[in-house]
């Protein structure tokens, strides 16, 4: 290298280093205690004590860790399609992800919340968020697979979601951006926003048993974002408290123009009243909506897709006891509600502090009278005075989301100043901060949107990484950053890189679902209409240009293995059924060409592969997933002839002799 170019070198790599320092809190590098490694360290063949289940963001799926490891075991494909796990590419995947706009192969996964009973989650399923097109999903953590989605009418942003009441009857999802209604008179000025935008907030009900989804009735308000939410539990149990931005109900230029009132709103709802009303018919009939509904069937392992055309809407401004505006400072984000119940912590991304409003307070307030003197939109204002139990003074700078812990204290993740605060949550006092690597966005206590966390750990979830990883490009990874909460000070212990971008987080105890964690499917309990039942059966069969595949694998062989007789013009159909009856033993497929992805079949599953071959020759096919020794003889062949061709249709595995 020149001297010049030494030079030139040296003085970016200098001011790039300066530029690091700037927004690099102190300490970085020594922030970690000595014993730090030991408290992560999970010796081999031992097993970690939570769960983690984190949001993908922008990858759209849901990624599965150990705590306090930090090890990823699973990313669980939700709302895009996965070539690792033929998600959304084997026949039976693919009615999981249209919609009433087609097929959808990527969203944005924000938030996931898990089932609750009693406001302690029950380890049956997780919800998750769509941020782009709507719609919410429920994972069965069983087997750790979507087994349902549904889409949200009326909607724009599907942020303000997944988040459950106390015995989740509900799953809440309101829209971020409000939209003119569904149906015939949406084609309007966008600066009609005041008269002709509005929000709408989704009450889906979950059945007790199977988990299914079902709008139940929705909530019409004025035109609002939604930005996040949290139901009441103990105390304010039937009630939902929302974060509402642009209360200036602004169209264009968001940054200025929905940043300019100095207080926007948390949105305060009775939702059994809401559910009252609901029952007692005073709902509207709105038909002119479309929306899907996909759900996965055990017994098959095929997913359904039906579409909707109607929902139940309730126009909040017509009564006068369903909803509150609680004024809230600057733009609020997190809604987040203690563990008792009793106090509901707002964060204005843009305030200076935090304030606190006391449940109890509310409905003195409500029951008062105590309203300013102008209505917002018809809807009551509460005097931010008389709702608020206290301020949190000079946390930090940025407030985003607040989780709890089981002593009395919450946590509050700061994006401006880099920091995880935790405070008392009686006394407002502020009691120890932590510098996280960088800007964190959501954070999570172990149990802590519950009504009993487990606290012990807490989990910041990073924005930025900048030089905690090595570089990979102008990519770099997101982080997750885990502390020790169960001292007076938090303590740093691990950083681990993420899938996606992370946002909302669950943790839950090992214990709770280690021991139903599923292991094979039951091959004599599978309904699926091509299934193979042994060897014996499988076969080739046409039906016109339609070509069906009976192929079954087990160590170490597809069968069958030769197959004769395809020819172009073909669409041809693999139902791959795997015999295994023995855990972790799934078997792949794959054909060259083919335009879409493997399969991975898990024990006692049939999964389908659809291939149009688009020339003439020999075609090998091979089991993708590493299952023994003779793996690799785990293969076959196709031959595909011109159209109209006299070679017949043929196939066998081990003989020479068609079992056609
Ligand atoms: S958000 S970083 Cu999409 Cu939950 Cu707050
Ligand atoms: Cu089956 Cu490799």
């Amino acid at each position: 290298m020149k001297l010049r170019q030494y030079l030139v070198f040296g003085l970016a790599a200098a001011t790039m280093a300066t530029s690091f320092q700037a927004c690099r809190p102190k300490g970085a590098g020594s922030a970690v205690t000595g014993d730090a490694a030991q408290r992560t360290y999970i010796p081999p063949g031992q097993y970690d004590e939570f769960y983690n289940f984190v949001s993908g963001g922008f990858s759209g799926q849901m990624s599965v860790y150990g705590l306090p490891s930090g090890r990823l075991f699973r990313v669980i494909p939700v709302f895009s399609v996965d070539p690792e796990k033929g998600w959304g590419f084997s026949e039976e995947t693919k009615p999981m992800l249209q919609t009433s706009h087609g097929f959808v192969p990527w969203d944005d996964l924000h938030h996931i919340e898990s089932s609750f009973t009693n406001g302690m989650p029950d380890g049956k399923w997780m919800f998750a968020n769509s941020n782009n097109t709507p719609r919410l999903a429920r994972i069965n953590l069983e087997t750790f697979r979507t087994d349902e989605i549904i889409e949200i009418p009326n909607t724009g942003g599907n942020h303000c979601s997944p988040f459950t009441t106390e015995n989740s009857e509900y799953v809440i999802a309101a829209t971020r951006f409000s939209v003119p209604p569904d149906g015939a008179d949406s084609d309007v000025p966008i600066d009609s926003y005041k008269e002709n935008f509005k929000g709408h907030i989704s009450f889906v009900s979950v059945d007790k048993e199977t988990g299914e989804f079902d709008i139940a009735f929705q909530l019409k308000t004025p035109g609002l974002n939604f930005d996040l939410s949290s139901a009441g539990k103990g105390v304010s149990n039937g009630w939902l408290f929302i974060s509402c931005y642009n209360s200036e109900q602004a169209h264009t230029l968001l940054e200025v123009n929905a940043s300019k009132n100095d207080k926007d709103f948390i949105m305060a709802i009775n939702w059994k009243k809401a559910e009252e009303y609901f029952k007692a018919g005073r709902g509207t009939k709105q038909t002119n909506v479309r929306y899907a509904h996909n759900k996965w069937d055990e017994h098959t392992h095929t997913a359904s897709h039906e579409i909707k055309t109607e929902v139940t809407v309730l126009d909040i401004t017509e009564f006068e006891d369903l909803a509150y505006l609680i004024p809230c400072p600057k733009s609020p984000h997190g809604a987040d509600v203690s563990p008792t119940g009793e106090y509901i912590v707002g964060s204005g991304k843009l305030a200076a502090l935090i304030p606190v409003f006391s449940f109890e307070k509310l409905q003195a307030a409500i029951s008062g009278n105590d309203f300013e003197s102008e209505r917002y939109d018809g809807i009551p204002v509460v005097k931010y005075e008389s709702a608020l139990h206290g301020e949190v003074e000079k946390p930090g700078l940025g407030p985003l989301h607040t989780e709890f812990d089981d002593k009395g204290n919450a946590y509050t993740s700061f994006f401006v100043s880099s920091e995880v605060v935790k405070w008392n949550v009686e006394t407002l006092e502020v009691l120890d901060r932590q510098p996280t690597y960088y800007s964190v966005g959501h954070l999570m206590v172990a149990g802590g949107n519950s009504k009993n966390p487990y606290g012990k750990y807490l989990v910041a979830y990073n924005k930025i990484t900048k030089d905690r990883f090595l570089p990979t490009g102008p990519e770099l990874c997101h982080s997750a950053q885990l502390f020790d909460i169960s001292g007076d000070k938090m303590e740093l212990l691990l950083d681990f890189p993420t899938i996606g971008e992370p946002h909302y987080a669950q943790a839950l105890p090992a214990d709770l679902l280690m021991e139903k964690s599923l292991q094979i499917y039951d091959i004599n309990a599978n309904k699926h209409p091509y299934k193979t039942n042994g060897e014996s059966e499988a076969r080739v069969e046409r039906n016109g240009n339609i070509v069906r595949v009976y192929m079954t694998t087990i160590r170490s062989h597809i069968t069958p293995d030769v197959i004769e007789g395809i020819q172009m013009g073909d669409e041809v159909y693999f139902h791959v059924t795997n015999l295994e009856q023995d855990w972790d033993m799934p078997h792949g497929f794959a054909i060259k060409g083919a335009n879409n992805s493997e399969l991975l079949v898990m024990p006692g599953e049939t999964t389908t592969l659809k291939w149009v071959p688009d020339r003439v020759g020999i075609f090998p096919f091979y089991c993708t997933d590493f299952c023994s020794a003779l793996h690799q003889e785990m293969s076959g062949y196709v031959r595909v002839s011109p159209k109209g061709s006299n070679v017949p249709i043929k196939s066998y595995t081990g003989e020479s002799t068609p079992t056609t």
